[in-house]
């Protein structure tokens, strides 16, 4: 039986290699794509924050590795942090950062180089294999979920390193979850409400504050507005007016819009986003390539915490574009199971895009899309929240709703 099925599958691979370089083509990050890079920019903004053209040493495939008999690194809502448990995460996180700002510019794990790669993806700078002019970009199409979970998981693993700490997990921003509910028998979940900036990135003494950010980030008792209107920032259509709901209101809505993200208007291709291949036109219109949950809440919420995280050239300045973007793709893996026939794409030109990243030893990996769609297969889950706070969410019942 081996010698027939050796040859069938060698025929099956070689086969699957000849149409991977004819047909299909999905996007994919090289040597070259870094040789080529150029300053691209982000609605008419320039960006110059190429990587070094030249990538030193090997580029080693990255294959999710985790060892089934250990238990999963959980990441836990910020919000229910207490006691002993945040005061040693606190402390973890100052160093990490500190040593992580400390590394030279030369060093591709720095903080201000982690910014620059995300810059470099997200502003055009990097050209699609083959071609003259057309860029790529990792926001407003179906790239933008897989890629920030690496961005993440790259970082989380920097950061474990330079703490030498293999455990240490990147805790997340619950914004959307604003019931604080009665946690169900015998669940170890957190059942607080997430809808303000944590307190320890609002904390001017910590590593993890930014002063850099709209006022009403440091509103005390304003609830995050996920449904923050970009337009009010552009100055043509005259001075922005922001939001003066109360607390009730404001969770109202943004109950309303995660609900609408995660499952009215959800199905798959609209909760991915557009298709974005070798030979497509960059997107630039919000509206015609991001997935509903790219759109609200992550493109209103980087415009509510304004400052850095108000362009992709910057956010990652920010130290909450980290528990933020966890919280994103929480976000993706809850989606996956509420149902509805949510499924992610079988298109191998989504499942084979390719993209590279530097490891926490600075080794560059060559990633791909398949490789993170699998939450365990990377060796860490999400503390269960409160979801039921808008997956239930009833318009009849909310007095006032449009
Ligand atoms: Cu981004």
């Amino acid at each position: 039986m081996a010698s027939i099925v050796a040859p069938v599958l060698f025929i099956q691979c070689l086969l699957s290699i000849l149409l991977t370089t004819t047909l299909a083509a999905p996007i994919n990050i090289t040597r070259e794509t870094f040789r080529t890079c150029r300053p691209g920019d982000w609605v008419g903004i320039p960006a110059d924050c190429c990587p070094p053209k030249v990538i030193k040493g090997p580029i080693v495939d990255f294959c999710p590795q985790h060892d089934a008999s250990k238990p999963l690194r959980v990441r836990k809502a910020l919000q229910c942090l207490s006691g002993h448990e945040l005061k040693t995460y606190t402390r973890k996180l100052e160093r990490g950062y500190a040593l992580m700002r400390a590394l030279p510019d030369s060093d591709p794990r720095s903080f201000k180089r982690q910014n620059a790669i995300h810059c470099a993806y997200g502003t055009g700078s990097f050209i699609q294999d083959g071609s003259t002019n057309l860029t790529i970009d990792i926001h407003l199409n179906w790239h933008f979920l897989p890629w920030h979970r690496m961005f993440v998981y790259f970082h989380e693993k920097i950061l474990q390193k330079l703490l030498g700490d293999p455990e240490f997990s990147l805790h997340f921003w619950n914004f959307d979850n604003s019931v604080t509910a009665t946690p169900r028998h015998g669940s170890r979940g957190c059942y607080k409400a997430g809808h303000f900036v944590p307190p320890m990135y609002n904390d001017p003494s910590k590593a993890t504050f930014e002063a850099n950010r709209s006022f009403m980030a440091f509103e005390p008792n304003r609830a995050v507005d996920l449904a923050f209107d970009l337009s009010q920032w552009n100055p043509a259509v005259g001075p922005p007016t922001f939001p003066n709901n109360t607390v009730e209101e404001q969770t109202r809505m943004n109950r309303e819009i995660m609900h609408r993200s995660m499952i009215t208007l959800a199905n798959t291709t609209n909760f991915i986003g557009k298709a974005y291949r070798v030979g497509d036109a960059r997107i630039v219109n919000p509206a015609a390539g991001a997935g509903t949950i790219e759109l609200w809440p992550h493109i209103t919420l980087h415009t509510y915490i304004g400052g850095w995280m108000l362009q992709p050239i910057t956010a990652p300045i920010d130290p909450i574009f980290y528990p933020f973007h966890a919280n994103m793709e929480r976000l993706w893996s809850v989606w996956r199971k509420l149902g509805y026939g949510n499924d992610d794409p079988t298109d191998p030109d989504w499942l084979d895009a390719t993209f590279l990243f530097w490891d926490e030893n600075a080794v560059m990996r060559r990633v791909k899309t398949r490789d993170f769609v699998d939450l365990n297969a990377l060796g860490y889950r999400y503390e269960e929240v409160n979801d039921a706070s808008w997956i239930f969410f009833d318009n009849s019942t909310s007095p006032g709703a449009p």
